[in-house]
């Protein structure tokens, strides 16, 4: 029995699945690309800042406006020219709303948002109201999230910033019809999975399962059941 209650935890640990979804700052005009997305708690999000763009979140009621529990990317300067992405995690699956506080961007619609309402509190509603805002601002410093380079953001999420990994093609398909677009990725997160929990701390909470260990965990609850 106590054996098995190992096994159910290692399961439970392995079938977590996180998601890394990828967000351009600017790579294409004054928007993020994609500009909403849907995280659960546990996924990682990673902005790439472009020229000479940044990020900050805030409320829905106070769009282009920094406030104590704002995550800013800080400058793109501190970037090295984008190669150092932030890297924020997501905690909850309440809707988050962010902008870019450089001159007038934000409102002229660089916004974007996590898991906005489809009716009322919606992202046109948001950028509706941050065309009228005076001035916008963000915190004098980075915070709430990290500056990474990609070999840093491999070895915490065991995946690539690409954002090919898809949670239900995860659980579903087996190693071998795992799609030609994420082979890449799965073979990093394989060889990553193993030894990111020991190099970097916090990332067993947010590691992406290599295919090996979720075939294992599949096969640990056929077990049990
Ligand atoms: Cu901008």
């Amino acid at each position: 029995m106590y054996i098995k209650q190992l096994f159910l935890a290692a399961a439970l640990t392995t079938v977590t699945i996180s998601e890394v979804h990828l967000i351009d700052v600017g790579e294409d005009g004054l928007r993020f690309e994609p500009q909403t997305i849907n995280p659960k708690a546990g996924d990682t999000v990673i902005f790439h800042l472009y020229p000479r763009h940044n990020v900050v979140s805030t409320n829905f009621n106070t769009p282009c406006e920094s406030n104590d529990r704002s995550w800013f990317s800080g400058p793109f300067d501190q970037t090295e020219d984008g190669k150092k992405k932030f890297v924020v995690n997501v905690t909850s699956e309440n809707p988050v709303w962010y902008y870019c506080a450089v001159q007038r961007h934000c409102q002229q619609g660089m916004v974007g948002a996590w898991n906005p309402p489809s009716n009322g509190n919606t992202i046109e509603a948001f950028a509706d109201a941050a065309r009228s805002v005076r001035q916008a601002s963000a915190p004098s410093n980075r915070r709430g999230g990290e500056l990474l380079e990609d070999e840093q953001i491999v070895s915490l999420t065991g995946s690539n910033a690409s954002p090919t990994e898809s949670r239900s093609a995860s659980s579903t398909n087996s190693p071998s019809s795992a799609t030609t677009t994420s082979s890449e990725t799965e073979s990093t997160a394989a060889t990553g999975s193993g030894a990111s929990a020991s190099s970097t701390p916090g990332a067993a909470a947010i590691a992406a399962p290599g295919t090996g260990g979720l075939a294992l965990a599949v096969a640990l609850a056929a077990w049990m059941i």
